[in-house]
């Protein structure tokens, strides 16, 4: 049809973006969801889970020699987190954009960090930074069946 002409791959990239321990405890999941939904990115896979500390570790293995590391790891152990695949055109990179800077203090209002919290260690939501720790990130959270397959309904009133 005329509206998916210029559809591309591009629009099929992936990241993971979950919502730590106290993103879930403080009743924010469906709003993280919602930012998402409503910018016009598709949902591909989404559970709650206590991670094992295995799993965290291996998520944050580039961070292992940095003095927050331990207790990163047990802050993201310290409750489910709820843990997603969103996917559309440069998703990764606008992800990161939604969540806002590391650091609360410097997210913009108007980021879901800069509008929900204050300190770098209660930051309540994570988000891949480039395409290829999205992939890192999705194959260690999720089994390939975990991964929804489907049309998006919107994509052609989403992308032109
Ligand atoms: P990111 O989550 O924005 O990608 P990273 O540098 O990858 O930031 O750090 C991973 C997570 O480690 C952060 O989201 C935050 O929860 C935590 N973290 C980063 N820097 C600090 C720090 O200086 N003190 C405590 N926790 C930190
Ligand atoms: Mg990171």
């Amino acid at each position: 049809t005329v509206f998916a002409k210029n559809m591309t791959d591009a629009n099929a990239e992936r990241t993971f973006i979950a919502v730590k321990p106290d993103g879930v405890q403080r009743g924010l999941v469906g709003e993280i969801i919602k930012r998402f939904e409503q910018r016009g990115y598709k949902l591909v896979a989404g559970k709650l889970m206590v991670a094992p500390k295995a799993l965290l570790e291996n998520h944050y293995k580039d961070l292992a020699d940095k003095p927050f590391y331990s207790g990163l790891v047990t802050y993201m152990a310290s409750g489910p987190v709820f843990a997603m695949v969103w996917e559309g055109k440069e998703v990764v990179k606008m992800g990161r954009k939604m969540l806002g800077a590391t650091n609360p203090r410097e997210s913009a209002p108007g980021t879901i960090r800069g509008d929900y919290c204050i300190d770098v260690g209660r930051n309540i939501c994570h988000g891949s930074d480039a395409v290829e720790t999205a992939q890192r990130e999705i194959a260690l959270w999720f089994k390939d069946d975990e991964l929804c397959d489907y049309e998006f309904a919107d994509k052609k009133w989403v992308y032109e």
